[in-house]
């Protein structure tokens, strides 16, 4: 695998010690050293073995509550025995040091960022490991009168627990977007970690990052549909990469 040239993390370095805000955009690729499988990786990759179309919707779930079901159960399972890698212990070893300096905006629900002790996390796409009702709760609903069928659902009205995650064809959290899109069009230099730019509205957020006149630097050991908005692409793994780049 090729790796970035000396001078390219040195200017990278050079960048972020200059930054007075930095925002970093993080996809599956800085968890797959965690051993998380991405979306894209063809051999282990979710998407290899499951369409997100078929999957990751609430059309989805609503033909198949089970299957959907029993696919994040597998995924929480993955989960669970992760841990935080280097990656992310640098970013939040870098937060503890310069308070209030590095924003993460996340599109991951894998919670490693938050588990390495990454503070002020911006989840855009949720949360894994939580569930919430599928449709607006009653008076009935309550998270401890469910059925042990899978998926859970209220004793009382059959409304079913879903994962507290953003499907396709679902609204992002508009205050979580907003912060996200203030800490892009804020930031002096934005690293983005690990995605393939293929998702919106998250993917946008570098852009926004770039036509606001920050420094965009791309860590990823394959070409992603963000490159033409990056000033560096920094060819490599973010477990490595990443702590050099933030060990100040
Ligand atoms: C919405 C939670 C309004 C669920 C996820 C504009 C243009 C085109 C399409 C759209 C658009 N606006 C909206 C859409 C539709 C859609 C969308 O983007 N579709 C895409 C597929 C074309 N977006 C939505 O529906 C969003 N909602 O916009 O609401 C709306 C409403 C109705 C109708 C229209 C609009 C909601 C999107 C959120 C979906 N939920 N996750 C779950 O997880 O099950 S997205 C999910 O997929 C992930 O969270 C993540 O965001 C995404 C996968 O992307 P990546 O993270 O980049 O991962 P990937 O595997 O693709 O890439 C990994 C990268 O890492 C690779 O590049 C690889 O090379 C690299 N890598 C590997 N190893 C390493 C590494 N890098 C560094 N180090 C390593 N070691």
């Amino acid at each position: 695998m090729p790796q970035p040239t000396l001078d390219a993390i040195d200017t990278t370095r050079d960048w972020l010690q200059q930054a007075r805000r930095i925002a970093v955009l993080s996809g599956a690729g800085i968890s797959a050293e965690s051993g998380v499988p991405t979306f894209r990786d063809a051999q282990t990759g979710l998407w290899a073995r499951f369409n997100p179309a078929e999957l990751a919707t609430e059309e989805a779930f609503r033909a198949d509550p089970e299957r959907v079901w029993n696919w994040y159960a597998f995924r929480r399972e993955l989960t669970r025995a992760a841990q935080p890698n280097a990656a992310h212990v640098a970013i939040a070893q870098f937060q503890q040091r310069h308070p209030g300096r590095l924003t993460v905006i996340t599109q991951n629900v894998d919670g490693l960022h938050q588990r390495a002790g990454s503070q002020g996390v911006l989840a855009l796409h949720g949360n894994l490991m939580e569930d919430r009702w599928l449709d607006a709760p009653r008076d009935c609903c309550h998270a401890q009168h469910i059925t042990d069928k899978l998926p859970p659902r209220c004793i009382t009205c059959g409304n079913a627990r879903r994962p507290a995650v953003v499907w396709f064809g679902e609204y992002l959290s508009e205050a979580t977007l907003a912060q996200a899109q203030q800490a892009a069009s804020n930031c002096d230099v934005m690293l983005v970690l690990g995605t393939s730019g293929a998702v919106h509205p998250a993917a946008g957020l570098a852009l926004s990052a770039q036509t606001s006149g920050a420094e965009v630097v791309i860590v990823n050991p394959n070409p992603s549909e963000l490159d033409n908005a990056a000033r560096l692409c920094l060819c490599g793994q973010a477990g490595q990469i990443v702590p050099a780049l933030l060990d100040f």
